[in-house]
């Protein structure tokens, strides 16, 4: 760990997949009492009895090291017995549980029925999974994002996993989100003095971060926290790293760029990590009064995460409180 004499504490915030690689670097750069996670929950939803929470998964695999590189959600070393014979009996199956991750559902479902909260429920499993750092749902109460499409209304994992993405876009909602209070310890962390930088993850802007950024003043606090807060862009080259980020900004008439993304979160951040294949960019994401850094956002590799981790971190490091002149460009 390279940060941890400084003390500063950090709050990232991630969806699934992409998010969980920076996040996993930013835990091998952070000291537990550093970094606080906030996992998307309004993916989750209630599938075969059970209740799925897919991005707060993918976190957790992700941080003990169980998570399964190739498909990029789920554990390693899987097997698919109990879906092989639901098959059998006709049961549903267009949505993958491995039989290791059903035990996670299993749990979680089985403590949130005995009336335990969700975050008290991660909590429990990350402590079994040996997990240091803390990760937390974004609220303890339920939201659930619905697609709109031009085949009308989708539930999130239908139009995900289901239909494949393939239903043109038309935008999103985000169910419950005017009563879900955001979780408690996320607003406390927003509040902090000890606050250095909320880092917004690699993750789907509309369907990964807007969800958390929906809740009932969570925007607020971040515009009001003295953090500065940086995104990391999720686009390069045009292209999403993975999942229909792109895909969707297209449907949505926006170009499908670091750039767009950076506007997307307008008024909202004070940096932006571009990756240097995108370095055209930046100048008009500066004009916007945002602080740009340009970087090796790809992370095929442990190594690549970590290396991330430790360029935002010295991003951040280098303002003085919100956005300010103190540009000293590229690190
Ligand atoms: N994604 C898929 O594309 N197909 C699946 O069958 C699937 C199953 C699954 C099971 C548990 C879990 O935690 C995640 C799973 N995902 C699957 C991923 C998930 O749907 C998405 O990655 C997120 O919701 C988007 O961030």
């Amino acid at each position: 760990m390279t940060v941890t004499a400084s003390k500063k504490k950090y709050l990232a915030l991630s969806g699934g997949v992409g998010g969980a690689k920076l996040a996993l670097g930013l835990s091998k750069q952070l000291a537990p009492q550093q970094l606080t996670l906030v996992a998307n929950t309004a993916d989750d939803f209630e599938h075969l009895g059970l209740s799925i929470s897919p991005d707060l998964d993918t976190v957790m695999y992700t941080l003990a090291g169980l998570n399964n590189k190739e498909q990029g959600w789920g554990l390693a070393g899987e097997s698919w017995n109990t879906m092989g014979a639901l098959a059998g009996l006709g049961g549903e199956t267009w949505f993958r549980l491995g039989d290791k991750d059903l035990a996670t559902h299993l749990q979680r479902s089985t403590l949130l029925s005995s009336g335990e909260s969700l975050s008290s429920v991660t909590r429990l499993l990350c402590q079994q999974l040996g997990i240091q750092h803390p990760i937390i749902p974004m609220s303890d109460d339920v939201v659930r994002t619905r697609v709109h499409t031009q085949n009308g209304e989708l539930a999130f994992q239908q139009y995900f996993v289901r239909e494949q993405c393939a239903p043109a876009v038309t935008g999103f909602h985000f169910d419950g989100i005017d009563t879900a209070r955001p979780q408690q310890q996320l607003m406390d962390s927003l509040s902090s003095e000890d606050l250095a930088a909320i880092i917004i993850c690699p993750s789907n802007p509309f369907v990964s971060v807007d969800p958390i950024l929906a809740l009932s003043g969570v925007r607020e606090a971040m515009q009001n926290s003295a953090a500065p807060v940086i995104a990391v862009s999720p686009i390069v080259a045009g292209m999403a790293i993975k999942g229909p980020a792109a895909k969707m900004m297209a449907e949505l008439g926006m170009p499908a760029t670091a750039a767009e993304v950076a506007r997307f979160y307008d008024g909202l951040i004070d940096g932006f990590v571009l990756d240097q294949s995108d370095l055209a960019m930046r100048s008009s994401i500066e004009d916007t009064g945002v602080r740009v850094h340009c970087g090796q956002t790809i992370m095929t590799t442990l190594q690549n995460r970590i290396d991330l981790a430790a360029e935002v971190l010295a991003f951040a490091e280098t303002f003085n409180g919100k956005n300010n002149d103190n540009n000293i460009g590229d690190l």
